[in-house]
């Protein structure tokens, strides 16, 4: 068949394989639980294995258990990857990196069925653990394959019970001793592409079915533990406490407050994951471990508002007599998406005539990572709601099906103009 075959994303294909694949780790009100390490992930990482195997495509599992699923090229070029992520934050949505492995998955089968002769070899990527895990460690799986998270840091690694992650990498089929070998450069991996939900309501606002992503934010997290003293609930007077609990919320409403006098769209902050200890009802908290997430469009305005942060929460642990410790645990810039990709992204939607948005993205994105070292672009479909990292999280068919036929026929162009004097 000519390269200019015609491939189609199947609609029915996709949606049949997506809601088989949403059974994996399914809850009661329509969503998915599928945490870094589970046995839900080794059922997801199972379908997808026997799946890429049944359509012919030569599967491979790397050191830090991302998934590999290729198609062979017809010249000795750098790989064009297109995935997402197949793990799920707690009580999570059914679409959050699913969609986009999925979708690789259809475009793949689609371009093979259309006859498609690919210069460069293709492949379908879904990272390890990408959302926020007991590790600390996000976007492990894509951070490693840029060569940002080195082995001796991997390898010291423990989750809050003890069990080390090379324990935990070794259970999906990686090994952190060769860890080395799952770092890619430019040469072995020429492009990425992330078809993904939006997460937010501007595209819905804006009535478009899918946008271009010009860049991702930067993410930094902080994990605090404030150190007051526990006592007795009743004999204890108010005046003589040092409540760790309340010097934590002093803390996180003074957080809010700093991030909303910025005035800032692309300036946002969460403690999302806060615990007190020892967390029983007649005893004064002794102690408060939480983190602190700041996102933000610039890495200057996140840095000033962690300077900031801390010097505020030194401020009220010392007038309250506790004690206020943190420790970095993501310092992540911001990063822009490939000019060429989204020129090629944007192109396509033209002349398929799908009305598209440009959008910075405040979700963070394994594409952030890809996009240090190879040309990286993403696509979003419009979230209906905008609601995301819940049970609710919802897109429709029709819209997935668009950007599905822009991802093929974009990954036709890359292949057919990337390194054409190769
Ligand atoms: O946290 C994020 O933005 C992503 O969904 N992991
Ligand atoms: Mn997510
Ligand atoms: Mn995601």
């Amino acid at each position: 068949m000519e390269n200019s075959a015609k491939a189609s994303f199947s609609g029915d294909r996709f949606w049949a394989n997506f809601l088989t694949f949403s059974k994996i780790g399914a809850l009661s009100q329509g969503g998915v639980e599928r945490p870094f390490g589970s046995a839900e992930d080794l059922e997801a990482r199972k379908y997808l294995r026997d799946t890429c195997q049944t359509i012919g495509l030569d599967f491979q599992v790397d050191a830090i258990g991302n998934l590999w699923a290729v198609m062979p090229g017809s010249k000795d070029l750098p790989m064009i990857a297109v995935g997402s992520h197949h793990d799920s934050v707690p009580q999570g949505g059914r679409f959050d990196g699913a969609l986009g492995v999925l979708a690789a998955l259809e475009t793949l089968q689609a371009l093979k069925e259309g006859g498609y002769q690919n210069r460069h070899p293709l492949a379908l990527v879904s990272f390890t653990a990408e959302e926020p895990n007991p590790f600390n460690l996000s976007t492990m799986g894509s951070r490693t394959v840029a060569g940002r998270l080195r082995k001796d840091t991997l390898l010291l690694s423990k989750d809050w019970n003890g069990r080390t992650l090379q324990d935990a990498i070794r259970a999906v089929g990686g090994n952190l001793e060769q860890v080395e070998e799952a770092r890619k450069n430019s040469s072995e991996l020429g492009a990425f592409l992330e078809l993904h939900i939006e997460q937010g309501k501007r595209l819905e606002r804006a009535q478009k079915p899918l946008a271009v992503v010009t860049g991702i934010c930067g993410i930094y997290r902080l994990e605090v533990t404030v150190t007051g003293e526990a006592n007795h609930a009743g004999t204890t007077m108010l005046t003589d406490r040092h409540d760790a609990f309340l010097a934590a919320s002093e803390i996180a409403l003074a957080f809010e407050k700093m991030l909303l006098d910025q005035q800032q769209d692309e300036l946002v902050g969460t403690i999302g994951r806060f615990e007190i200890f020892p967390n029983a009802a007649n005893i004064i908290p002794g102690s408060a471990r939480f983190i602190v997430e700041i996102r933000a469009s610039s890495v200057n305005i996140m840095h000033e508002m962690a300077a900031l942060f801390q010097k505020e929460a030194q401020t009220i642990s010392a007038r309250r007599g506790v004690q206020f410790q943190a420790q970095v645990i993501l310092d992540q810039a911001p990063e822009a998406m490939d000019q060429f990709v989204i020129s090629t992204l944007e192109d396509v939607s033209t002349k398929l005539k799908i009305p598209y948005d440009r959008l910075f993205s405040m979700a963070g994105h394994d594409a952030t990572h890809m996009a240090s070292f190879t040309k990286a672009g993403m696509l979003f479909v419009p979230s209906i709601d905008g609601k995301s990292h819940c049970q609710d999280e919802e897109s429709r068919l029709e819209d997935i099906v668009l950007a599905g036929q822009v991802m093929i026929d974009s990954i036709i162009q890359l292949d057919q103009t990337m390194d054409t004097n190769s």
